[in-house]
């Protein structure tokens, strides 16, 4: 990590109310690939964007389940990293973090933080593709790891109304969950400083909060290894990684 301007630290250090957005490089260093990474072992063949859709569930429900199912199996093995505990450290020390997250994953909170804004919804909790109630599932048994993409699997149903089990997650073509939505805008204009973390910004409507915060005034801080689209709304721009870089800016304001 280079060397931050003393007047940025300074901003860093006096920020009463943070906003922190994050995306999927926040959770690549536990283990969690990124969604525009090239995939790897038995889903090497298919692309998140053909498999995330409602179209791709209705047209082959046990096939997307089983990808899912495969991606919550892998979250159960996985562990939040520094990054993760030095956002959940932050949000103790300062009066106001709002975490907004684009991860489907729950690191953040198994590494602490509260009241997280899960934009994009979650793995688990799932729901139903009908009549939207909502199923906790329990851990996924290792039995159906080795089986390949195409053994389909047998797509739970709901005990109301029978329809398909469907993932908690918002697929493209679908509404963010609008009170989650609201919360994100708010947050993103009423803080001292927005802290953008490992996202690619190609995804909206949350691609648009760094802009809003800019506009509302708000310095935007974007922690990112690679360039992105979002680099020109930085005041800040820090290359390096999630848990690299947010223990070391942790260190630094406390
Ligand atoms: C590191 C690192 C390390 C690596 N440390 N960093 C306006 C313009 C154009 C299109 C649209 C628009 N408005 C809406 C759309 C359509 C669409 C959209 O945005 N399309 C674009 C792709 C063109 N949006 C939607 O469809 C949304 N819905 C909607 O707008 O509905 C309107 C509506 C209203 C009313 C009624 C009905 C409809 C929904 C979007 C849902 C997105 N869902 C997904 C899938 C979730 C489920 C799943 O996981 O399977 O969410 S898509 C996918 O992308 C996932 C992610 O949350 C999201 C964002 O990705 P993210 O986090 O940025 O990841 P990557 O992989 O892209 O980037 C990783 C970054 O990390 C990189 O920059 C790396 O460099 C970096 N990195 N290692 C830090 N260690
Ligand atoms: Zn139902």
């Amino acid at each position: 990590m280079r060397e931050i301007r003393p007047e940025a630290l300074r901003q860093l250090r006096q920020a009463r109310k943070v906003t922190v957005l994050t995306g999927a490089g926040m959770s690549a260093e536990s283990g969690v690939p990124t969604f525009r990474d090239a995939q790897k072992g038995l889903w090497a063949n298919y692309r998140p964007e053909d498999l995330a859709t409602p179209a791709a569930f209705l047209a082959r429900p046990g096939f997307v389940w089983r990808w899912y199912e495969s991606r919550r199996r892998q979250l159960q093995k996985l562990q939040p990293n520094a990054g993760h505990q030095a956002l959940a450290a932050w949000q103790l020390k300062i009066p106001k973090m709002t975490l907004i997250t684009q991860n489907v994953d729950d690191l953040h909170e198994r590494a602490g933080s509260t009241g997280v804004i899960h934009v994009h919804g979650t793995l688990n909790p799932v729901k139903c593709f009908d009549c939207g109630a909502s199923y906790q599932l329990p851990p996924c048994s290792d039995e159906a790891e080795n089986a390949a993409p195409d053994q389909e699997a047998e797509v739970p149903r709901c005990n109301r109304c029978k329809g398909l089990l469907r993932p908690g997650v918002v697929w493209f073509g679908e509404a963010l969950p609008a009170a989650a939505l609201h919360k994100a805008e708010q947050a993103a204009t009423d803080c001292d400083l927005m802290l953008v973390v490992g996202t690619s910004g190609q995804v909206y409507p949350i691609a648009s909060l760094p802009g809003m915060a800019r506009s509302a005034q708000v310095p935007v801080w974007i922690i990112n290894p690679n360039a992105s689209v979002l680099d020109d709304q930085a005041s800040v721009l820090v290359r390096g990684t999630a848990a690299q870089v947010l223990p070391a800016l942790f260190d630094r304001v406390s």
